[in-house]
């Protein structure tokens, strides 16, 4: 076919360097820029055949997230503007690959196995964040779409949840808004100044926030979005990209992994900040208090402010919704028992990873999930929308009823229920406290977390380490389970588990209890026991003290 002839012929300027091996990880392809051309352009061919064989667009996101600048990636998005689904990860593995005479008899596999009728139309949107490297790999991806005869948009600079809403309002015909960064800015800000239009006692200071956009595509994008706040949310926009290096000691992981604010901005006391990852799908808020002390609050921390929220108005609506809250193995203990037995909120753990958590919160009326990391959102299922929208409509209602539905109406506009959407959850969030009437520092007391440790395990094979029961329990290698188990009966509210990291060649150790010191000593002796057991490799974990 000359469709195959096209793609050999272009494919054949998108060579791929000798001997690279790359696999599809938690969320794409993520490595140096100067790898990815021949890995782009063939993105580019694998969301045409998704875009046949689903009858729909898809879209495909040129980002590396929060890794340094000089790294780049790949995201496929699927129909519902959900990450796509595990067996074409799959396919895209083996696509990338594939040397370079091995491409067609790949791509004809993939048609085949996927019994794709190439007659089809395709249609696949493509979005960059700010990297240096996004202009020419996203421009590769659309030469692979054009190779294979797909028709492509390009939405240029937008944030990957941009791009996911952009793919949902396309084929849902635009029932979820307009398929343009406008139509974004437009469904969410309107749904938030909705919401915030009756708190009559929110202050200047409420009004006001203090981001750090990482120097990186939500920092542009924020920008772009003020208008439409109409001075409702006043934004302090820091590491905007003017200056400074993209997640270079700045932005949302940094902020986690670091527990200290972004190097060089000035936070007075008090004040409510927060800091985005390079593609803006990942918030985290924090503050420093009147003795300098900082207060990081988490997606766990945002998991509970959000379903304490949804679920008071659920109940005021009388409205009979089963809410639960979904977590990995990384939530702080505390949010937890304070979800469980105060809130009485259903709690549910998985793996880590975005796709695992949104498809268990897809099993309830309302889905809150979030990771530990700040990627979360809310979903509603369509039953629990209908029956909110009608509930907003009844005019034989009280008018206790009616607010909460009218509420819970706009909060449902709010969010981003495609993915994890930094604007969408800071617009969320800053809603909740103002209707809340809630300080930074209110929210930060509705529990207290333990004090925890991460650390890293260098070992030959990370994969003889598998584990179960959503990463809490090590099955191999043998004895290692029984280890931590004895260590972690040594300390108060204790808790550690360890897992092969998805997107770096390191084993993960976690601990929790109830004091730091508690929590370091465990990290370090349940690090000894992997490096002991699993393999390790170089020097011995040393003491944290
Ligand atoms: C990826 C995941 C994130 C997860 C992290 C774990 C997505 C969009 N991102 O960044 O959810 O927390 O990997 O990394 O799914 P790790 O396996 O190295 O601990
Ligand atoms: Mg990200």
């Amino acid at each position: 076919m000359a469709q195959f002839q096209e793609v050999l012929k272009q494919s054949a300027l998108h060579p791929k360097p000798a001997g690279l091996v790359l696999q599809y990880g938690t969320s794409g392809f993520r490595t140096n820029a100067k790898q990815l051309d021949h890995i782009m352009f063939r993105m580019g061919l694998l969301a045409t055949l998704r875009s046949k064989k689903t009858k729909a667009t898809i879209g495909v996101m040129v980002t590396a997230s929060h890794n340094p600048e000089e790294d780049n990636g790949v995201k496929l998005i699927d129909p519902m503007g959900e990450m796509v689904t595990q067996d074409w990860e799959e396919h895209a593995t083996q696509l990338a690959n594939a040397d370079q005479e091995d491409v067609l008899t790949v791509l004809k596999n993939i048609i085949e196995k996927e019994a794709i009728n190439m007659s089809q139309e395709a249609n696949v949107f493509v979005g960059k964040d700010t990297r240096s490297s996004s202009a020419s790999l996203s421009q590769a991806v659309l030469d692979g779409v054009s190779a294979l005869g797909g028709h492509s948009k390009d939405y240029g600079l937008v944030t990957t949840p941009q791009l996911h809403y952009m793919v949902c309002c396309q084929n849902t015909q635009g029932k979820y808004g307009e398929a343009t960064v406008e139509g974004y800015y437009t469904k969410f800000c309107q749904a938030f100044i909705q919401l915030t239009k009756n708190t009559s006692n929110r202050t200047d200071d409420q009004k006001h926030l203090c981001l750090d956009g990482a120097n990186g595509i939500g920092a542009l994008k924020v920008r772009e979005m003020e208008s439409h706040l109409k001075k409702e949310l006043q934004i302090s926009l820091n590491n905007d990209g003017s200056k400074g290096r993209l997640n270079h000691q700045c932005g949302a992981d940094y902020v986690k992994v670091q527990q200290k604010p972004p190097t060089g901005i000035k936070i007075n006391p008090g004040e409510r900040c927060c800091s985005f990852d390079g593609d803006a799908d990942r918030i985290v808020y924090y503050y420093t208090d009147s003795e300098g002390t900082f207060h990081l609050l988490d997606g766990d921390k945002m998991a509970t402010l959000i379903s304490t929220f949804l679920k008071e108005l659920l109940t005021q609506a009388g409205l009979d919704l089963k809410i639960a809250v979904v977590q990995t193995a990384y939530a702080n203990g505390s949010s937890t028992h304070y979800l469980e037995n105060t809130m009485k909120v259903l709690v549910r753990c998985t793996k880590t990873g975005v796709k695992h958590l949104h498809h268990v919160a897809q099993e309830f009326d309302v889905g809150v999930y979030f990771e530990a990391n700040g990627h979360g959102t809310v979903l509603f299922s369509k039953a629990a929308e209908e029956k909110i929208q009608q509930l907003a409509e009844d005019t034989n209602v009280n008018d206790k009823r009616k607010k909460a539905a009218l509420l819970l109406r706009n909060t449902i506009n709010v969010i981003n229920q495609t993915v994890g959407d930094a604007i969408s959850d800071m617009l969320l969030i800053e809603a909740i406290l103002a209707i809340k009437g809630m300080t930074i520092q209110q929210w930060d007391t509705i529990y207290t977390d333990l004090p925890n440790r991460q650390l890293k395990v260098k070992v030959a094979d990370r994969r003889v380490i598998d584990t179960t029961d959503a990463e809490r329990r090590a099955v191999t290698p043998a004895g290692l389970q029984e280890a931590i188990d004895n260590l972690v009966k040594k300390y108060r509210q204790a808790r550690s588990f360890v897992r092969p990291s998805g997107t770096e060649d390191v084993v993960r150790v976690y601990a929790e209890a109830d004091t730091q010191e508690s929590a370091d000593a465990l990290a370090h002796e349940v690090s000894l026991a992997v490096y002991r057991l699993a393999g390790g490799v170089g020097d011995e974990p040393k003491p944290l003290h």
